[in-house]
This record gives structure tokens, C-alpha cells and sequence, in this order.
């Protein structure tokens, strides 16, 4: 079943948006499987933003990651990672359409809410760098199988 990872950034924890952000990908129907609130080090940080070293905004990038909890996630269902980055929309949140997180939580780029995982080898790669095994929980949910 395929996974991604997500991850509520500084911004979303401290503008009250974790229940909001949560409920709408549980209700769309995927499967929460890892969860914990994190103290991002610049090390995780930099090794999360990586494809982004060489960029101006990375050294402010990292400041923002590291600079509050975050919010880091695995969920899982059919086609959850372009699904979860539609339910995200676009990068710059003024391009973001309403009815997305983005679209209707955000106007800055550099302050966008949540991360999600843009492609199978990159929600591979930071499931492991986020989780450790054992912190993921597999389990089916029995009253609503078909939606999964
Ligand atoms: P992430 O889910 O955070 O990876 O965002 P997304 O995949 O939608 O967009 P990318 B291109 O990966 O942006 C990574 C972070 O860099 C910020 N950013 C990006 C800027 O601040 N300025 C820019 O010009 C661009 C292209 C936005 C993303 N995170 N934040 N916060
Ligand atoms: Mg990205």
C-alpha cells in the first residue's frame, strides 16, 4: 500500500491548524500510520530540504524548519502521495486554490503549512529519514474498507 510522508511545518502548529490539517486527510479517507511533534534539528532539516542546497532560500529555510514543532506524519492509502499534495495544493499558497490547505490557510510561500512528499522515491526516502520502523503502526480499518 503506498505511503507519504507529511509534515505539518512551525507555521501550521502555531496558528492552531494540526486538528484541521489531520481531519482533512482522514475524512478523505487515507490511514494514519505514524504521528509525533518534533524539535527539528538542522541536521534532519537540511537533510529533509537537500535537493534544495544550492538554492538562495535554503539557509532561511532551515530557520523556519527548526524553528518550532512540527508536526511529522506517514499516511497511507491508494495514490495518497499526489492525492495529499492535490488536498495541499501549489507551493506558493496565493497560487493555491480554495478548498486546498494552502488555498485557504496561506499567502506566504516561505510560511506554506505543510510539506508533503512530491514522488514515490522521495516519500521512501523521508519515511526513513523521519521514522524509524518501529514508529509506524500498520493496521486496516475494519468499519469502512471500502474506502480503502
Ligand atoms: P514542500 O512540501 O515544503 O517541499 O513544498 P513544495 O514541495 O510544495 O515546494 P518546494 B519547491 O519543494 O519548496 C520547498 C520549500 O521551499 C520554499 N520555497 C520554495 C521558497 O521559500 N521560495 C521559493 O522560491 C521556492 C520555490 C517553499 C517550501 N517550504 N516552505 N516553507
Ligand atoms: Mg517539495
Amino acid at each position: 500500500m503506498e505511503r507519504t510522508f507529511l509534515a505539518i511545518k512551525p507555521d501550521g502548529v502555531q496558528r492552531a491548524l494540526v486538528g484541521e490539517i489531520i481531519r482533512r486527510l482522514e475524512t478523505k479517507g487515507f490511514t494514519l500510520v505514524g504521528l509525533k511533534l518534533v524539535n527539528v534539528s538542522r541536521e534532519l532539516a537540511e537533510q529533509h530540504y537537500g535537493v534544495h542546497k544550492e538554492r538562495p532560500f535554503f539557509p532561511s529555510l532551515v530557520d523556519f524548519i527548526t524553528s518550532g514543532p512540527v508536526v511529522a506524519m506517514v499516511w497511507e492509502g491508494d495514490g495518497v502521495i499526489a492525492s495529499a499534495r492535490k488536498i495541499i495544493g501549489a507551493t506558493n499558497p496565493l497560487n493555491a486554490e480554495p478548498g486546498t490547505i494552502r488555498g485557504d490557510f496561506g499567502i506566504n510561500v516561505g510560511r506554506n503549512l505543510i510539506h508533503g512528499s512530491d514522488a514515490p522515491e522521495t516519500a521512501t526516502y523521508e519515511i526513513g529519514l523521519w521514522f524509524k520502523d518501529e514508529e509506524l503502526v500498520s493496521w486496516q480499518p475494519t468499519i469502512t474498507p471500502w474506502l480503502h
